[in-house]
């Protein structure tokens, strides 16, 4: 079965996911677009998307019959409509990150969801596809003992004007929130941050760098350093420390070179490199599970979840070197 697509937001990684969905998988195609810039909706068209019709809303494309399942790919203030939307509408919705902005938002798909009866939302917490922590899962399940420790970090060459400091945790840190508590397996119980010295790289608008560090229900001590102007590439490392042994994040594949007495490998500039992989296996998943009606992979109580230690990561932001509790309620049946 082809499951026919709307995408809302054509920007960077709308336009990359369309292209996805047309050029690399199977099983999808773009029948429609939608953007406020009606302009970039109608270049994303006539890129990638020759067949698809332009709608003047996101909402009006969700409503649309053309439409069996859509993706979410405009700015994070404005996933909560559309995915609460489309599970109205009763189809399948792949929400980009944040799946809402605040924990509240969150809090109303997952209910929503829950209401319908039925998985239809999976966000887009990509690394849980990516190979190398798919590596690194089994080995932390199989091979380590009992996680005592992770660290972590997740650096950016540079980041924009608009980008400020609470986006280190919301724009940023969310994917370690995410992909921590799934390979360890865990929840958080509180966070704390930590400012260094800030660099000279940064604009005023944004610390940079910074230290999170997430204590788990088992009692792991996580500390993630996300450094956004750290200027050599774009680099995520992750080290987790066992009672038994030490595993390690692989590096993405990359060619050594030997030459004028120097060793030497490239690393990544771009997060659309580093992560591409995984992107098509994510898409695929949501692929596959649409065609059933359904959806797989990261829910929306696991993006329920990432925004609330976002919250109390924010908080702590706030409060440097305090403790801010990460307080959850039950997990509904439907994410057991
Ligand atoms: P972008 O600014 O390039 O694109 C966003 C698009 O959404 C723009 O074209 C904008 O006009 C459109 N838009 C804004 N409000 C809208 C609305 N109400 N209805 C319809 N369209 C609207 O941003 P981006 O980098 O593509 O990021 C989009 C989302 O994807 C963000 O939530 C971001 O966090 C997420 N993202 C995820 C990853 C990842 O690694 N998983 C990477 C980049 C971005
Ligand atoms: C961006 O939105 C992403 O999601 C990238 O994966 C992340 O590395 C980057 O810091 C964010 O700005």
């Amino acid at each position: 079965m082809t499951v026919n697509i709307g995408v809302i937001g054509t920007g960077m990684i709308g336009r990359d996911h369309a292209r996805r969905v047309n050029q690399v998988l199977d099983g999808g195609r773009i029948v429609a677009l939608s953007d406020v810039d009606r302009a970039s909706a109608e270049a994303v068209r006539a890129a990638v998307a020759p067949d698809a019709t332009v709608f003047a809303s996101g909402q009006a494309l969700i409503a649309s019959d053309a439409v069996d399942a859509v993706l979410v790919t405009s700015w994070g203030a404005t996933h909560e409509e559309y995915v609460l939307a489309a599970i109205a509408a009763g189809k399948p919705c792949f929400c980009e990150k944040p799946l809402a902005t605040t924990a509240e938002g969150a809090r109303r798909i997952v209910e929503a969801e829950a209401a319908h009866g039925r998985r239809l939302v999976q966000v887009g917490f990509m690394r849980r596809y990516d190979a190398g922590y798919v590596a690194l899962k089994q080995v932390v399940d199989s091979a380590i003992g009992t996680p005592l420790m992770v660290h972590a970090a997740h650096r950016n060459p540079t980041v924009p004007e608009q980008y400020v400091t609470p986006m280190a945790i919301h724009d940023t840190l969310i994917h370690e929130i995410d992909v921590l508590r799934w390979l360890l397996d865990d929840d958080y119980v509180s966070a704390r941050v930590i400012f260094p010295r800030k660099t000279q790289h940064a604009h005023a608008k944004v610390a940079d760098p910074q230290i999170v560090l997430l204590e788990t229900a088992r009692g792991a001590v996580i500390d993630v350093e996300i450094f956004v102007n750290c200027r050599y590439g774009y680099d995520i490392q992750c080290e987790v420390v066992g009672e038994e042994g030490i595993a390690r994040l692989p590096e993405p594949m990359a060619v050594q070179t030997r030459r004028d007495a120097r060793l030497s490998q490239p690393i990544l500039t771009d997060w659309k490199d580093r992560f591409v992989a995984a992107y098509d296996v994510e898409l695929a998943d949501f692929l596959r599970a649409a065609a059933q009606g359904t959806a797989a992979g990261p829910s929306s109580w696991d993006g329920y979840v990432a925004a609330v230690t976002s919250d109390a990561c924010v908080a702590a932001q706030e409060a440097p070197g305090t403790a801010v509790p990460v307080t959850l309620p039950a997990r509904p049946a439907l994410y057991a």
